[in-house]
């Protein structure tokens, strides 16, 4: 009779924790994810609001698990869809054994910082706080912040840090290692991320259409995977639609002579090509589709889950 395989032992030592990135937009919430699970799990743009639900990735190191959940920056919500986003927040601060704050250090903080703040008081979460971006400033300017930081008595440790570079993100996967609880882990160890791949896929094509475009049409795109195939010869097909809000952005993201489409699709058909590993045959198609982002129906499709 052969013999049933049993599962490995977990270690009784195991550690796993729930730590979520808080911030306003553009801080570098998911740029400091990708840097400390060493992979693009959470696209990046220098548009604010670029994540638009929670997405989660896994940090496994020996006996620990890390699943970091990166937010949308927290904004005054102006759409049913920013509602959501700062709702998802808010009540993710009470759920997480910990709580990663982040700021912009080159720039200091700002009435969005300090909203970010108050969230974080009336959550009475554990947190950590992260000032980021330290590439940017000058070190002297540094001090007088963590001062600042301290004095609000939100933070159990301040870590000065570039997410982009990598400078000193050792040294908060040292303090997150420490301080997350006893218990065994959540996900197999070599899971990266949970986000269902046709999840994936749009949010990669996204990207590249804030890449491509500036201010007012990236808000208003949101993009869907309609099908997705492989055949025997291992090409991936794709068909997504980019939804616009208004005729005059379907214009934009077409672009004169379809040249902002082509530009889009190339960029978003390597990118794909890069993280599926293998060709990809893309099509993309603009649809308008006016009030999608107070839409319930388009909202749960995005991957936002509506209450
Ligand atoms: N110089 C520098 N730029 C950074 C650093 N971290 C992030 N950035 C840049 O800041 C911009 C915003 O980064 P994101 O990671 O998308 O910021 P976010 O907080 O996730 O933004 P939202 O999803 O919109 O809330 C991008 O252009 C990043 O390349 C850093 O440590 N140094
Ligand atoms: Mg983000």
């Amino acid at each position: 009779m052969s013999e049933v395989p049993q599962p490995p032992e977990i270690p009784e030592d195991f550690r796993c924790g729930f730590v979520a990135l808080v911030g306003r937009a553009n801080v570098g919430k998911s740029t400091l994810m990708n840097q400390l699970i060493g992979t693009k799990v959470s696209i990046v743009s220098d548009v604010p609001q670029t994540t638009r639900f929670p997405i989660r990735g896994i940090l496994h190191r020996d006996r620990r698990q890390v699943v970091f959940i990166d937010t949308p920056g927290v904004h005054k919500p102006r759409y049913r869809m920013n509602q959501e986003m700062v709702r998802l927040t808010t009540r993710l601060l009470r759920e997480v054994d910990l709580v990663v704050a982040l700021a912009d250090a080159s720039e200091g903080f700002g009435p969005g910082d300090r909203f970010v703040f108050d969230l974080l008081r009336d959550a009475g979460s554990r947190t950590l706080l992260v000032l980021n971006k330290v590439d940017l400033m000058r070190r002297e300017t540094l001090l007088p912040l963590i001062d600042e930081a301290a004095k609000t008595g939100l933070f159990q440790e301040i870590v000065p840090l570039s997410a982009l570079s990598g400078e000193n993100c050792e040294r908060l996967e040292a303090v997150l290692l420490e301080r997350i609880p006893a218990g065994p882990p959540h996900f197999p160890p070599d899971m990266l991320t949970d986000l269902p791949q046709r999840l994936a896929i749009a949010e990669i094509i996204r990207e590249q259409v804030l890449k491509a475009t500036r201010q007012e049409v990236p808000h208003a795109t949101a993009v869907m995977v309609e099908r997705l195939t492989t055949d025997e010869s291992g090409l991936t097909r794709i068909d997504a639609v980019i939804y616009a809000d208004k005729d005059s952005q379907k214009g934009i993201l077409i672009g004169a002579g379809g040249r902002m489409m082509k530009t889009i699709g190339t960029a978003a058909r390597h990118a794909l090509e890069a993280h599926l590993g293998t060709k990809v045959y893309l099509a993309l198609w603009v649809k308008v589709r006016e009030g999608w982002r107070d839409d319930a129906e388009i909202l749960r499709l995005l991957g936002l889950p509506i209450g």
